[in-house]
């Protein structure tokens, strides 16, 4: 009987997609009983929805909840799930799934397990025989030739996908390979990774809650409850590796011991079964995962519980795939917004189209869908991924959309990287007070001076730990920290799925290095190198004479990332928002409108692609045991992989995270969506259609340009031709203005970068509707960012040399929950010499005008000082802060919506400064404005008459309009 064939379903669609190699040897009947989940497709489309933005997501699947109709939209049809439920169970096949073991088959997750019991089921299920082989690497793998089929009835009902709970399969590639051979240099394959090599000591390890401190977690150090977390332990569950603890109590121990008074709090979602204690010897992985995943969240999260998915565990012929236990933190969770898994992509890399693939896909649309926040790992094998084709590669099982995928870098705190020989230029120049060492630090998160020996941050890098050491014949070596291990973060391209929205609007899709597909990872923390994190051995202490162990990976930085959406959660539901859910476009967004939100990884690379066989060997000694060593593989080296750089790459992502200011903006990002869409944007339109004004409204337009450019700025009838001399090497970025706008950022390096002078600054009024467009040097420069942007008052039109900052200097106040009378927080920080104060006050609209009285008519001072806020330090301004100190104050009665604008007065030599440059002084014919634009509202002042420096530091303020809600945690 001929079934219809089932379109890109081979054996090497599954497990070996862009190297395809032979068929596995010693070929027999591979055997029985083994689980398959076949996954229908949904009732409806969900695309549309899930590319709205966050708010209207959020609105949305509140009201399929609220209406129970969540599933019933996005679930499968109810007529196709029961027609091939009843054909399955017609046929004769165990149908799993149904209660009482660890699978759900059910019309919500749209997946029907079934039992295969024996050699006729599955062809009469599939067609080709399951055979099982030895691939040319000598692992065991099951195999079927050619293309699956499927019953025509099953096709007829929408199934689509195709889950196996098995760990008999493996990769088959080419051997020996056909790479372009490279010859690598030797030692140190990246920076920043070296200090604890040949010392036989894994240095700068932390505790999980001291690493939280160091990447500024917003609630790290206070008692606020944060919410479960949801973490995928395929196989254990809370198993515990003792007779006489629970695995609660284990990690309770492991808390005390590093100085975490706390009682873990640890549930199992376990119904398939566990494994036994007697695989934390066979197969340690599982176990080392759990004790990395439990022990990071814990730490960090103290108050948080956790629930463990054990997935299908081991009743039932069940393998404890991890998809099985992703299923079950969805459609089984009970309340965690949050899952974290350093388990996915297990079966490496599947093609596109393929059966295997989409369902895999639409597990993580599901997790979108369900209001989850989900975090995966993106691997530890670098740009390779230990995938021995000879090209960079990805698992294709990690490049979901809707994931947030979680790469690795390495911190040194300075008393480490003086240790490692591969920093040594950059340690000594740093103490030695190098200005471009110093600026490219501050960049990837150091906040302090450096000083010798000091525990506090100094540069993070990629994580890449290999070493190469040259053969006495030419191209022969030896890795001996080799391709096949842990030793380096995973990411690159998923060339399966398509760039996402939010990394085209975030200006990826374009340029020189544009992606042509989803690019990972999308952010990272520490994973090895110069940095571990203290935390349990597998065994939890109950077998080994160190229950304290220095672990890694990325899958310690997941949970890590894991623990700070937690917080961010609690954070959201004091301030009445919903939970982050899928969260992806926001981090991106955030990125946009403030950079200081993530430390920017601009050294080191990931570089790891080979093919097998070759004048090389590869040895991968593991500090734990996942994958396990594997030594003495012969390999040739294609060089392919990614470096760090500026702003987003593909060895870090958008970076590492600065907790707290990335918890202020998320939070001023969803208050913005929820309450505020219909406030205008800067600009509206694309580079397509071109742009127009979206209000009447005074515009800030800031030149940035490394060797000056002629800039010309078109908005309805005005025509501006500027010409803007070179921007100075340090002058400020909207990054550097906002990290100084943090109380521990050190006074001696805001000072160290100050008068350094900006491009040019004009401003013009534009009205509404009118079409808006920017050259430089006479070419049309492209706001390749400005759909994230403009809804927070700017556009960045870019071109080869320039970017033209349009932005607004009046602040919309946006609201907690647009709640009015409500306290606004001003950051503040002086880097001039005068004294000056600083007023806010309100006014009419976007061009400043108060009661019909524009900025610097006759009047419009004592109508401002009549709209003057009241500030909690007293009175209605603020200054005399001294040079390079920070200050705080609120302002008072602020209500949603206000535009608030401000002026500066120079007390030293009696001159008042206004944010509207026709307010000012004249100097050669023109109105000199005064005021920079560094981000989401922040700004920053020249505070000297006719312009001064230009440096536009002079003071700097950040209005912050949702910290001071609810409890004011970020207050
Ligand atoms: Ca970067
Ligand atoms: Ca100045
Ligand atoms: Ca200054």
């Amino acid at each position: 009987m001929a079934m219809p064939s089932w379109g890109n379903s081979t054996f090497y669609d599954l497990t070996s997609y862009r190297s395809i190699g032979g068929v596995p040897t010693g070929l027999t009947n591979a055997t029985f009983p083994i689980n398959v989940g076949l996954v229908l497709d949904r009732a409806n489309d969900p695309t549309a929805l899930l590319n709205s933005n966050w708010a209207t997501r959020e609105r949305t699947l509140q009201q399929l909840e609220t209406n129970g109709t969540l599933w019933s939209t996005y679930g499968a049809s109810t007529a196709n799930y029961n027609a091939a439920m009843t054909y399955l169970t017609g046929q004769g096949f165990k149908i799993l799934g149904q209660g009482g073991d660890g699978y759900i088959s059910s019309q919500q997750d749209r997946t029907i397990w079934v039992q295969i019991s024996n050699a006729a089921q599955w062809q009469a299920l599939f067609g080709p025989t399951l055979q099982s082989g030895t691939t040319p690497d000598g692992q065991k793998t099951l195999f079927w030739n050619g293309t699956l089929s499927l019953p025509q009835t099953l096709l007829d009902n929408n199934v689509k996908g195709l889950l196996l709970d098995t760990t008999q399969l493996q990769p088959i590639l080419p051997d020996p390979g056909t790479g372009q051979a490279v010859s690598l240099p030797g030692g140190p394959q990246s920076i920043g990774n070296y200090a604890g090599e040949g010392t036989g000591v894994v240095l700068g390890a932390q505790t999980p809650q001291a690493m939280a401190a160091l990447y500024d977690f917003p609630l790290q150090g206070t008692s606020v409850q944060t919410p479960s977390i949801a973490v995928i332990e395929p196989g254990l569950g809370t198993v515990s590796p003792s007779s006489t603890s629970t695995f609660s109590q284990l990690l309770t121990q492991y808390l005390k011991k590093i100085g975490v008074n706390a009682t873990a709090n640890v549930q199992g979602v376990q119904p398939g079964g566990t494994f036994t204690t007697a695989t934390l010897n066979t197969n340690p992985v599982f176990w080392d995962e759990r004790a990395l995943d439990a022990s990071i969240l814990a730490a960090v999260d103290p108050t948080s519980q956790q629930v463990l998915y054990a997935g299908s565990g081991t009743s039932n012929s069940a393998k404890s795939n991890a998809w099985t236990a992703y299923q079950s933190a969805i459609f089984q969770n009970d309340g965690s917004p949050v899952i974290s898994s350093s388990f996915g992509g297990a079966l490496g890399v599947s093609s596109p189209d393929s059966p295997f693939l989409w369902a895999e896909q639409q597990i993580f649309i599901d997790a979108a869908l369900s209001n989850l926040t989900l975090l995966t790992s993106s691997g530890d094998q670098g740009a390779g991924y230990a995938f021995a084709n000879g090209l960079a590669n990805v698992s294709t099982g990690v490049g979901s959309p809707f994931d947030l995928i979680v790469g690795g870098t390495s911190l040194s705190v300075e008393q480490i990287a003086a240790k490692d020989p591969t920093l040594n230029s950059i340690v000594q120049n740093a103490l030695g007070g190098n200005l471009a060492t110093l600026w490219q630090l501050v960049q990837s998160g150091m906040m302090l001076m450096p000083t010798a020996n000091s525990p506090s941050w100094l540069i993070e890098t990629v994580w890449n730990e290999y070493v190469y050491t040259p053969g006495q014949t030419s191209g022969a070596g030896t890795l001996n920290t080799g391709y096949l291990g842990r030793a380096s973060g995973t990411g690159g391209v998923d060339s399966a799925e398509s760039v996402p929205n939010y990394q085209r609007d975030f200006g990826l899709a374009s340029g020189p290095q544009a992606l042509t597909s989803r690019g990972t990872p999308d952010v990272s923390a520490p994973a090895g190198g110069n940095s571990s994190y203290k935390v349990a051995d597998g065994a939890m202490g109950t077998t080994s004479t160190s229950f304290i162990v220095d672990e890694g990976g990325t899958s310690a930085a997941t949970p890590f990332w894991a623990s700070l959406m937690a917080q961010i959660d609690a954070v959201f539901l004091d301030q009445g928002l919903p939970p982050l859910g899928y969260v992806n476009d926001l981090l991106y967004i955030a990125a946009a409108i403030e950079p200081a939100t993530f430390n920017d990884d601009t050294m080191g690379n990931n570089i790891s692609s080979y093919v097998l066989g070759g004048t090389v060997t590869s040895n991968s000694p593991n500090v734990g045991s996942n994958p396990p060593s594997v030594t003495g593989t012969a390999i040739t080296p294609t060089g392919q992989g990614y470096y760090a750089g500026p702003g987003y790459d593909l060895a870090t992502g958008l970076g590492s995270p600065n907790g707290l200011l990335l918890a202020r903006t998320l939070s001023t990002i969803a208050h913005e969506q929820m309450y505020f869409g219909n406030e205008p944007n800067l600009v509206n339109g694309d580079n397509t259609v071109g742009w127009t004004s979206g209000a009447y409204q005074n515009v800030l337009l800031q030149t940035m340009s490394g060797s000056g450019a002629t800039i010309g700025v078109n908005a309805g009838s005005a025509n501006l031709a500027v010409s803007s001399g070179p921007t100075a090497t340090y002058a400020w970025t909207s990054r550097f203005a906002e990290d100084v706008l943090q109380p521990n950022f050190d006074p001696n390096l805001v000072t160290l970068f100050d008068k350094q002078s900006q491009g040019s600054l004009s401003q013009a009024n534009f009205l509404a509707g009118q079409n808006v467009s920017v050259s430089v040097n006479g070419n049309q420069a492209q706001a390749t960012e400005a759909q994230m942007t403009s809804g927070f008052g700017i556009a960045d039109f870019s071109s080869p040399n320039a970017v033209e900052r349009l932005a607004r200097p009046v602040a919309i106040a946006e609201t907690a929950g647009a709640q009015d009378n409500a306290t606004v927080v001003a950051r503040l920080r002086q880097v001039g010499e005068d004294n000056t104060t600083l007023t806010f006050y309100r006014v009419d609209d976007l061009a400043g005008d108060i009661s019909g009285l524009q900025p610097g008519a006759p009047g419009y001072a004592a109508a401002a000082q009549a709209r003057a806020y009241q500030l909690s330090t007293g009175g209605t301004s603020i200054g005399g802060l001294g040079y390079g100190n920070f200050a705080q104050t609120d302002l008072l009665h602020v209500n949603a919506g206000d535009l608030i604008a401000m002026t500066l007065t120079n007390n030293t030599h009696g001159n008042t400064f206004w944010a509207f440059s026709q307010a000012n002084e004249v100097v050669n014919g023109q109105a000199v404005g005064h005021l920079w634009n560094y981000g989401a509202n922040v700004w920053g002042w020249e505070d000297t008459f006719g312009g001064g420096d230009r440096d536009y530091n002079d003071m700097l303020v950040g209005l912050d309009f949702t910290s001071a809600s609810g409890k004011g945690l970020l207050a």
